[in-house]
């Protein structure tokens, strides 16, 4: 008997215990996509709760246009997933969301927005297009007022290279008269989204997937650089990151689902780059999910992209930012590390609401074979199918890299090129010589500037979509560490002694590589066959490769002497792409040479001459 009481007596206490928390009313915190618009492709959206005890609920809006056609709830009663089907014909407006249970109801705003129907927006990028990539933080700071946030990573200290600087969307928006100029055509930016956490100006730990980091601005700062931009004619390219999230995004501390993540903060995998083993046919099936599950750094956890709540977030979420802002392609980070049915179809997505844009992804790696594999069209046989239309020339970039630093010639340019039987679309790689992740061209250079000058000539004459990592345009050396490279450009910060986006405030050094590649720049907007035209080229022969680009009546010749000294080259190996014609007029200088008695000009050492075939 007495024992029966003393259990009926803790039977009783424990029910006291928990009444509280079952009597914890239901609350809605937040809700994402804060809003979506009508007339999109995607019109089923699929809406996270977050709040407090949202078991057993029901969701309804107050329009019959506006449809719950399913509430989803997870073992974590902090979220609930409400998937919603928008009618064509919804007027645009602020509508109400009412979730109900028995512990309570709760009303939610949620915006659908009439789409901005501008044709500049969405554009994508192409051959046709230079792409200036930026690091926000370190290029220009417009507003010195949001420099510090109040927050436990504040971090702002100018003086030290792995702490933010304070550059910001206004410090762009403020230069882009001065890119139109340049005529660099598009903007990379690294990620802008809110970064929370130790050392990451880079913005590579995205803490909320909503929100521009608040030291660079806010949403409609954003916004408002693309449409300066789109004014200007110049695109805007969003470095997105599908692979991982920084440790203090607040889903780590509670997570949506067990398996929102890969591995936990307390036990993950390390270190696994087996980036072969995502296309290698003999590569162990372990070995491949350990390469897309593994953590970069413990700072960075790794998603899960095969729950599907998360990928439709991801993918929403890409949506919501190129319809808010009007953005017209972009980089994808880390390619092969996320699951890669989920980025195809991530891809799918994206391409069907905005036929007209761009993704190239970050495959890093030494082989034409390996990258082409993941371009959309490929003819490798395959497990999954991408569809990712554009990929970064990473080969080429060694190559590059190789010559300047005499470690290779220029047949090893050469060679690249003569591989591009293998990528199913050439005129959508990224080329460069250096980018955020790598010390600086003229850097590794170490004093021997016509070296990349020469380099900087092939980029942006041969084939694919040339990239310039900001600073580029004036020398700039920066240092081996990615804290380093990635240095502040004079003139942009405040206190800087001189301001190097000006003629007046660059050095005679600056000037002249200013020039240089304005020049270069210049020439190619002028000439449709330097950037978009076929290119046909000559098997490198002492030192000097030579390459036609054609485009309609267009025919330029570059040629390249690799040699220190200057060379007498003879042309008539390729007399026959004169078609008749007996002159041909140097681009830069102007001057026209004769070829009427013998096929044969002067060229100095490490330069490249752009020659039009001319009928003058
Ligand atoms: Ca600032
Ligand atoms: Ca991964």
């Amino acid at each position: 008997m007495r024992k029966h009481l003393q259990i009926a007596i803790t039977i009783l206490a424990t029910a006291f215990c928990l009444k509280p928390a079952f009597a914890q009313p239901l609350s809605v915190e937040k809700i994402e996509p804060p809003n979506w618009w009508v007339g999109m492709k995607n019109n089923s959206v699929q809406l996270i709760l977050y709040g407090k005890n949202l078991r057993n609920i029901g969701a309804e809006f107050n329009s019959p246009k506006l449809k719950v056609s399913e509430v989803h709830t997870l073992a974590n009663p902090d979220y609930a997933f409400v998937d919603i089907e928008i009618s064509e014909d919804l007027s645009p407006g602020t509508y109400a969301l009412t979730i109900r249970s028995d512990q309570g109801t709760a009303e939610i705003e949620f915006p659908i927005l009439s789409r901005n129907t501008d044709k500049h927006r969405h554009a994508g990028f192409g051959p046709q297009d230079v792409v200036y990539l930026i690091t926000p933080d370190r290029f220009a700071n417009g507003n010195p007022f949001n420099d510090r946030v109040e927050d436990r990573f504040n971090e702002f200290d100018p003086r030290n290279p792995s702490k933010r600087h304070g550059g910001d969307l206004k410090g762009i928006i403020d230069r882009l008269d001065y890119l139109k100029d340049l005529d660099v055509t598009a903007l990379w930016l690294n990620p802008v989204l809110e970064n929370n956490g130790k050392l990451s100006y880079h913005g590579y730990q995205t803490t909320d997937h909503y929100r521009i980091d608040p030291r660079f601005g806010s949403n409609d700062d954003y916004r408002r650089l693309v449409t300066e931009a789109h004014k200007r004619g110049l695109k805007v390219i969003f470095d997105h990151i599908n692979n991982h999230i920084g440790i203090n995004h607040p889903w780590v501390k509670n997570l949506p689902a067990d398996d929102w993540l890969n591995g936990s903060v307390e036990n993950h995998l390390s270190n696994k780059h087996y980036i072969s083993s995502a296309i290698d046919i003999h590569a162990d099936d372990k070995t491949r999910e350990m390469l897309r599950t593994f953590w970069f750094v413990d700072e960075m956890p790794d998603l899960n992209q095969k729950n599907p709540f998360l990928a439709k977030y991801l993918i929403q979420n890409t949506l919501w930012w190129i319809e808010f802002s009007g953005l017209d392609g972009i980089r994808e980070d880390t390619y092969p590390y996320p699951d890669p049915a989920y980025l195809s179809e991530w891809e799918r997505a994206i391409l069907t609401e905005y036929p007209n844009f761009n993704i190239v992804g970050e495959i890093w790696a030494e082989s034409s074979a390996f990258i082409s594999r993941f371009q959309k069209g490929t003819a490798f046989p395959k497990e999954f199918e991408t569809n990712l239309p554009a990929v970064m020339d990473f080969p080429l970039m060694i190559a590059y890299r190789d010559f300047i630093q005499g470690k290779g010639t220029l047949k090893d340019i050469y060679e690249v090129f003569s591989e591009d039987f293998l990528y199913a679309d050439t005129d959508n790689l990224m080329t460069f010589i250096d980018n955020h992740d790598t010390a600086r061209a003229f850097y590794i250079a170490e004093g021997k500037s016509v070296r990349v000058k020469l380099c900087l000539a092939i980029l942006l004459t041969s084939r694919g979509i040339p990239e310039l990592l900001y600073g580029t345009e004036i020398g700039m050396l920066g240092g081996e560490r990615h804290v380093d490279l990635r240095a502040d450009f004079p003139g942009g910060f405040v206190g800087d002694k001189r301001n190097a986006f000006t003629e007046a405030g660059r050095t005679k050094k600056e000037n002249e590589i200013f020039d240089y590649l304005s020049e270069l720049l210049h020439l190619r907007k002028q000439h449709p066959a330097l950037s978009i035209g076929k290119m046909i080229h000559m098997v490198p022969k002492d030192g000097i490769y030579m390459y036609l680009k054609q485009y309609k009546e267009e025919r330029i010749i570059v040629i390249v002497n690799g040699n220190e000294r200057q060379q007498r080259i003879d042309l008539s190996e390729v007399g026959h792409w004169f078609n008749g014609v007996k002159s041909l007029q140097n681009l830069i200088s102007g001057e026209v040479i004769s070829c009427e008695n013998e096929m044969k000009l002067k060229l100095d050492g490490m330069s490249a001459g752009i020659f039009s075939i001319s009928d003058r």
